[in-house]
């Protein structure tokens, strides 16, 4: 996995790739998960339609894969669509829900060269179908590779996911075939859209907000938060080391006790 990072340095000529360096793959986050923040702000200071920092933020997305896949992440979960998002103006609407098709057409072949398998956890209802087919398409031509799991939260809520599988599991004991004594923590979470997926190590989230927006609630209970100011259109690749880097000197901390000196 570090051959094509550093073919990558080599072939990079004047560009500052040095940080790469310092990042060792042990301590690496399996899996990161970021909330995209501060589109709009971004756009509003360069006075130009929030749909411009949408746009931005797109290619923010392509920069930060690149970089987790060269680092040798597992699994990136970008927050791209939450199920409150519906509440924004039709017309910004219609412009996110063009994005993913936008993304792919532009960006599909990259990702296929680079062993990415794109993903997608949200509900499937509400989201037009020419935002389905586009994802369709991606996951489909994506399926067997094998490199980091690109995973659109799209259309995401996490409290209807765990009413969702708390729903189910009242199913299973309505029927009789579960016994309520033997209901676990592993029931919920096999029952999520992350199932199959590791918890997330880290979660980002940008544009100094300082919550969880209804995101991944359940997956989040021993992950290491990193909240910055920058804008997502100005996240960078030295932002994201950054935020490893100190996630790394966190684990560092931890040692062998995490998980017991969580509780
Ligand atoms: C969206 C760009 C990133 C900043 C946050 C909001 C705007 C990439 C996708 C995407 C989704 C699925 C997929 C491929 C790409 C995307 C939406 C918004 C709705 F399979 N960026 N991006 N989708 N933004």
């Amino acid at each position: 996995m570090f051959n094509k990072l550093i073919k990558r340095m080599a072939d990079s000529s004047s560009e500052n790739r040095e940080p790469l360096l310092s990042v060792s793959s042990e301590e690496i986050p399996a899996h990161i998960a970021i909330i995209m923040d501060g589109n709009g702000r971004w756009a509003k200071k360069r006075s130009l339609p929030r749909i411009a920092g949408h746009h931005e933020g797109m290619k923010t997305v392509r920069r930060i894969t690149r970089l987790a896949s060269d680092l040798g992440v597992s699994v990136l979960t970008l927050y791209a669509f939450s199920t409150e998002n519906w509440k924004r103006p039709k017309m910004e609407v219609d412009f996110l829900m063009r994005l993913p098709e936008e993304f792919l057409s532009t960006f599909l072949p990259e990702l296929i060269e680079e062993n990415v398998r794109v993903e997608m956890m949200g509900y499937h209802d509400n989201l037009p179908s020419h935002t389905l087919e586009a994802v369709r398409k991606a996951k489909e031509a994506t399926k067997n590779n094998t490199g980091l799991v690109l995973n659109f939260a799209l259309n995401y809520g996490s409290r209807s996911e765990i009413v969702d599988a708390v729903k189910d599991i009242a199913a299973q004991v309505a029927a009789g075939t579960l016994d309520i004594a033997s209901i676990s923590e592993d029931h919920i979470s096999e029952r999520l859209m992350t199932k199959g997926l590791p918890e997330p190590d880290l979660l980002i989230r940008t544009s100094g907000e300082v919550r969880l927006s209804n995101f991944m609630l359940w997956q989040l209970a021993y992950t290491e938060f990193w909240f910055t100011e920058t804008l997502w259109p100005d996240f960078n690749e030295d932002s994201l080391l950054e935020a490893i880097e100190n996630y790394k000197k966190r684990n560092r901390r931890y040692g062998g006790l995490k998980g017991e000196e969580a509780n």
